[in-house]
């Protein structure tokens, strides 16, 4: 059984759907950011970064959300596509999700993390629409088909993830159209329904 610690509507949504999609046996243990847990004793022990996802597994804590995606994958065996070029590029969107449009995010509600100077913060925010817009633009150009690469993957749901937090982010994702259609495709799997019911 796989545990998953997750807060309502973070980056853990994406492990979430990942399990969800699966069939693995798993539950949630959710962790409340209003109320610190992420920061309490019982969780950095699991998690020193004081981040969700953690993904408790037989093995170990897992950790950073590319892994904890091609762990699920894996293990199932489902959600990765066919051939090495496209798992490739499968790696290489969950890397840019993770290295650039999910920390372009952060710099709304995490300025903090990179300075001190409350301006310096202010001017990191004010950013936020403009880098990512900038990502929806790349990714938009990545989209040739209906998924990121061949076949429904991880990083279809790592995007979408990300992507449901760009109205908060001023930016309308219907500026993007492939870019929006996907989101419409994600939204209708009923997987991605329970899920997105789940963290409400
Ligand atoms: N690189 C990590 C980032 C994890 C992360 O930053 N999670 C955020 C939620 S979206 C978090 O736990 N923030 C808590 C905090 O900053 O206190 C991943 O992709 O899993």
């Amino acid at each position: 059984m796989l545990t998953l610690f997750a807060a309502k509507n973070t980056v853990a949504f994406a492990s979430h759907i990942a399990l969800e999609e699966t069939g693995l046996a798993y539950q949630i243990n959710w962790i409340s950011f209003a109320d610190g847990d992420q920061l309490k004793p019982d969780y950095l022990a699991l998690n020193p970064k004081g981040r969700v996802p953690a993904l408790v597994t037989d093995d170990g804590v897992l950790t950073e959300t590319p892994a904890t995606l091609e762990y699920i994958a894996e293990t199932s065996g489902q959600l990765m596509p066919d051939t090495a070029f496209d798992r490739a590029k499968v790696r290489e969107m969950l890397s840019y999700c993770t290295s650039t449009f999910h920390v372009n995010h952060a710099h709304k509600m995490r300025g903090a993390r990179w300075s001190d100077d409350v301006a310096a913060q202010a001017t990191m925010q004010a950013k936020v629409p403009q880098t990512m817009a900038a990502s929806c633009a790349y990714i938009e150009d990545q989209l040739t088909g209906d998924w990121v690469a061949g076949a429904y993957s991880i990083a279809d749901i790592h995007v979408h993830t990300i992507c449901r937090w760009l109205e908060g982010d001023g930016v309308d994702i219907a500026d993007y159209p492939k870019l929006h259609a996907h989101f419409g495709r994600m939204q209708a799997r009923a997987a991605v329904r329970r899920v997105s019911d789940a963290h409400g």
